[in-house]
């Protein structure tokens, strides 16, 4: 990564006075994401949250990172994404009592539009964005369709929860540790359609997929993964929060710094037509980071019933972009 002065990083946060903002900042102000360069902090906010963002910002001064530079707390999109090297898109609103997700769908787009032309316009030529705020993938895609001139490949969508929380899973079934486990992939949308597959998975570099019973996979494993957000919700009372903010830092670490040797990790990014995706459709696939760059694992050979699943995301996904084209926003 280049840095926009010596050794340092300009790291944006939208909605850094919520949860996930919370959870997210202190770790990137320590160090977790960009190693030893002074990391110098955007915090854009809305007028209504600004004020959580300062005592945010309070917090972050009192912990004494040495490695935390400037922090900055605005409202203004442009001055919210100058020279970011980073850009967390988590700030997004929430959905309504009653609300139909094509509403969703077109409120959030009237955010990500303008901060992809702001992040197009304002950033450093290196920026990497990943969106946490939902719907992510098609806000992601609403990003890089306004980012004109920017690679859209710098523009992603956090998978990587649902990725985590599939190893997760998998651990506590076969009674293994989480760091023995590699290949996981999380296919599609972040939605209770996404496709959490099993199938290259390997413990200790052998196949897991024999020793599962095919019925907890189908029946246990891939709703609960897919549904996880709601039984938090139900559980904590409150969505999950540090763990998003865990696979945000995971997803930004590896991207910078590259993908633990023999492993890959998911990752929601505008396809290039891999695997049968329609191009441009922001789709989870299995990715290795190369050079600094997302590279998709090629050459996975793909059964019938994976491709049904994955097909009911490509379908998801476009019933999203129609949403979107419909209200003016793609
Ligand atoms: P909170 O409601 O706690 O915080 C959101 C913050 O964003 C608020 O402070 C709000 O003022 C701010 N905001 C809203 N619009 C903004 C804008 N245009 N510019 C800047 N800031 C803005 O939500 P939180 O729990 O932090 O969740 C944030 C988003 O992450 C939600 O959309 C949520 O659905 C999404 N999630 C995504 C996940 C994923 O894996 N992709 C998992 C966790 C989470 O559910």
């Amino acid at each position: 990564m280049t840095t926009n002065n010596q050794n340092a990083v300009t790291v944006t946060v939208t909605g850094a006075g919520g949860q996930i903002g919370y959870s997210l900042l202190f770790r990137i102000a320590k160090g977790e994401v960009f190693g030893d360069s002074v990391v110098n902090l955007r915090l854009l906010e809305t007028e209504q949250g600004v004020q959580a963002a300062r005592g945010v910002a309070l917090e972050l001064a009192d912990c004494a990172f040495p490695l935390l530079g400037e922090v900055t707390i605005t409202t203004e999109i442009d001055e919210g994404v100058k020279d970011a090297n980073a850009v967390f898109l988590v700030g997004a609103k929430p959905r309504q009592k009653g609300e139909e997700r094509a509403d969703l769908l077109a409120a959030n787009g009237k955010i990500f539009g303008p901060q992809g032309k702001a992040i197009a316009e304002h950033a450093a030529e290196d920026v990497r964005v990943i969106v946490v705020g939902n719907p992510a993938n098609t806000n992601a895609a609403i990003v890089a369709a306004h980012a004109e001139g920017l690679d859209p490949r710098r523009v992603t969508a956090l998978t990587r929860l649902d990725h985590n929380r599939g190893l997760a899973q998998v651990a506590d079934k076969l009674g293994v540790a989480v760091r023995d486990l590699k290949n996981m992939t999380v296919w599609g949308n972040h939605s209770a359609s996404q496709f959490p597959d099993i199938a290259e998975l390997t413990l200790n570099g052998e196949k897991v997929a024999d020793k599962l019973d095919e019925a907890w996979v189908n029946d246990e494993f891939i709703p609960r993964v897919a549904k996880r957000g709601a039984e938090i919700i139900e559980v904590r009372g409150r969505s999950s929060a540090a763990s998003a903010a865990s696979a945000a830092l995971d997803h930004m670490r590896d991207w910078v710094n590259g993908t633990a040797e023999g492993d890959w990790v998911s990752v929601a990014l505008p396809s290039d037509g891999s695997y049968g995706i329609p191009e441009g459709l922001v789709f989870s696939f299995p990715c290795r980071s190369v050079n600094g760059e997302w590279e998709i694992v090629q050459g996975l050979e793909i059964s019938p019933a994976q491709q049904e699943r994955i097909d009911a995301n490509i379908k998801e996904l476009q019933e999203e972009k129609a949403a979107v084209v419909e209200a003016g926003l793609l």
